[in-house]
């Protein structure tokens, strides 16, 4: 084993020859993820099943928004879940008595999911035509951001109790949103959360981003969010 960088390789080699190596396994990876990406997503379309992929850090309210956007829509469209968590079938348990079909995927040490797990994933649950199908990535601002799992749309969910920095400071996240939902909106009188400086910061890393604000426990905005579902549902 190498003493200076702890590779498996000879002691002797260059250090450039192993940043070479570690670049090409890393741009395999990336591509090979890409190739399923794109099969999952040419499914999704032969299918007409609306795919997004809500990404955030642990807590901010993915689960509960799915929750709560399920009980809103399910006796006018078939839902289904994919959730990834490192550990628990916890949050597909919340789904399914929720009312929609959802299916746990557990990445171990894994801190995303990846299109070849969805790629499996999507043989197994059963997912009608004319459908709509919501991903929860493994909750944090970092990795899931750079792996494409074939969905139609990115939505980062930023609660009020994280700071409103965050997209300054997790550009790559907010970079890749099509959507950033504020959540935790009722709890805005007790914390020091500007939601106009966190909308400029998040438009200024990506000015196309759309926003909503809502409180997935109350329920107050979430016809906005329902909307736009409805709206692109009927566009597939
Ligand atoms: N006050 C308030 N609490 C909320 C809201 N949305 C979620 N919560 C609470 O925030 C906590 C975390 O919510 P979850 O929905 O489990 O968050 P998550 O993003 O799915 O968490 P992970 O899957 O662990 O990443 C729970 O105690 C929720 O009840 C909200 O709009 N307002
Ligand atoms: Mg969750």
């Amino acid at each position: 084993m190498c003493d200076t960088c702890g590779c498996n390789t000879p002691d002797n080699h260059s250090h450039n020859e192993h940043d070479k190596r570690l670049l090409e396994l890393h741009e395999d990876v990336m591509s090979s993820n890409e190739v399923y990406a794109q099969q999952n997503r040419e499914y999704f379309n032969k299918q007409k099943i609306f795919t997004v992929n809500l990404l955030s850090s642990p807590g901010s309210g993915k689960t509960t928004l799915l929750e709560k956007t399920i009980r809103l829509l399910k006796n006018s469209v078939s839902v289904a879940v994919i959730e990834g968590d490192q550990q628990t079938e916890l949050d597909a348990d919340r789904i399914r008595s929720a009312g929609a079909n959802a299916l746990q995927i557990n990445t171990g040490a894994g801190c995303h999911l990846d299109a070849h797990q969805i790629s499996h994933a999507i043989k197994e649950i059963e997912l009608d035509s004319n459908s709509l199908l919501m991903i929860e990535n493994v909750g944090n601002l970092v990795c899931p951001s750079m792996f494409n799992l074939g969905e139609h749309f990115k939505v980062v969910i930023l609660s009020v109790t994280e700071g409103d920095d965050k997209p300054l400071k997790y550009p790559h996240m907010f970079h890749a949103a099509d959507i950033v939902v504020f959540n935790k909106t009722d709890l805005l009188p007790y914390v020091d959360f500007d939601i106009e400086k966190s909308q400029s910061y998040a438009k200024q890393i990506n000015p196309k981003v759309i926003t909503f604000e809502l409180s997935a426990k109350t329920g107050e905005g979430m016809t906005d969010w329902i909307d736009w579902l409805k709206l692109n549902l009927t566009n597939k």
